[in-house]
């Protein structure tokens, strides 16, 4: 899923004045082209295309917005959860029924002004009837001047959600900060994430794709400590939200070269374990641990790889005979 083509939103008072400026040109141009001597009729002529095309430009920008914006309750879990802590979801909700309204209302009001303008019997009343129908269009998106804000800033947050395939199978890596997790997925994928020796390097999800074949298996590197949600930050929250309902397995990343205290990162083990997927126990910087205190690493019911290789044998293995995970495998 990828929101980054969301186009861009203007504001009530940039719609207007584009509709009226498309208007006026087409007015100008129509002029030149009528060929009627009767003023009246020439003026009714020129009114009548002014407000097509007001019609046609307003309902067109309004439209392209309800059609951009995905069916959230049609989107996978992840996204709807993601939208519901990072946006006000019954707000971006009122306001796409708001676009909308403002797109019917303006939509029914052409008929009967088109009726109305052929019937004037004079300039005066033409005038009147053009005056009130510009009045009532740009009331209608004037209206919507706050929702038209709303889902400008819903764009531009979800814009930056990350792109998860949600139909692949998905590993995520779960782990203290510095513990190894962004090296762990550039060692079973191509992915090229950045990895420094010091924590919260990584600031958002990064994505890897193990091939095998023509199938693949979507790899995802979460940051964060994962505090209480309510404590988290957007970043940590995506990467939870990731774990809890686009993993369907978690390879967990232990390091003992004392970085973070065992315990802490026991405690954030069992916040995994909560989650109740399978869960792969991976210890990272072996090369630098004396062998002893590698060997007397246990976790009781797991077993802990230490080699990359391993791992990713068993990660495959257990994606492909799983049935409705390995039938998911093909992007
Ligand atoms: N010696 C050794 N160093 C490692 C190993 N894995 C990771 N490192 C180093 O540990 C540091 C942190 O690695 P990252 O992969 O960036 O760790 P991370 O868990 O993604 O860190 P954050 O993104 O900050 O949470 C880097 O300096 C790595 O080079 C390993 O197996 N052996
Ligand atoms: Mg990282």
């Amino acid at each position: 899923m990828n929101f980054q083509d969301l186009e861009h939103i203007e504001t009530a008072d940039k719609y207007i004045d584009i509709a009226l400026h498309a208007a006026e040109k087409h007015a100008e141009l129509m002029r030149t082209k009528s060929k009627t001597q009767n003023k009246l009729g020439k003026s009714k002529f020129i009114e009548i295309e002014k407000i097509t095309i007001i019609n046609k430009v307003l309902t067109a920008h309004l439209n392209k917005i309800l059609e951009s914006f995905p069916s959230i309750d049609n989107l996978p879990i992840f996204y709807q959860e993601l939208i519901k802590c990072t946006l006000d979801y019954p707000m971006l909700k009122k306001s796409l029924g708001a676009v909308n309204w403002a797109s019917m209302k303006i939509t029914d009001m052409i008929e009967k002004i088109t009726v109305k303008l052929k019937m004037a019997n004079d300039q005066q009343i033409l005038y009147t009837a053009r005056k009130q129908y510009y009045g009532r269009v740009c009331s209608f998106v004037k209206q919507i001047k706050e929702n038209l804000e709303y889902l400008e800033h819903a764009r531009r947050t979800m814009k930056d959600f990350p792109a998860v395939k949600t139909s692949l199978p998905t590993i995520c890596i779960a782990g203290f900060p510095n513990v190894g997790k962004s090296t762990l997925l550039a060692r079973l994928t191509p992915a090229k994430p950045e990895i420094k020796n010091y924590a919260f390097t990584t600031k958002s999800l990064n994505f890897g794709y193990i091939t095998i074949g023509v199938k693949k298996i979507q790899v995802v590197d979460t940051p964060g400590t994962l505090n209480r949600f309510e404590k988290m930050n957007n970043i940590e929250k995506q990467a939870y939200l990731a774990m809890q309902h686009c993993a369907d397995i978690i390879v967990y990343v232990f390091d003992l070269t004392e970085q973070y205290p065992l315990e802490k990162q026991e405690q954030l083990f069992q916040v995994v374990i909560n989650l109740d997927k399978p869960t792969y126990i991976y210890l990272s910087k072996t090369d630098i641990l004396p062998p002893e205190k590698v060997k007397a690493f246990h976790k009781k019911g797991f077993v802990v790889y230490t080699s990359k290789d391993e791992l990713e044998k068993d990660l495959i293995k257990k994606v492909m005979e799983n049935k409705e995970l390995a039938k998911r495998s093909y992007d």
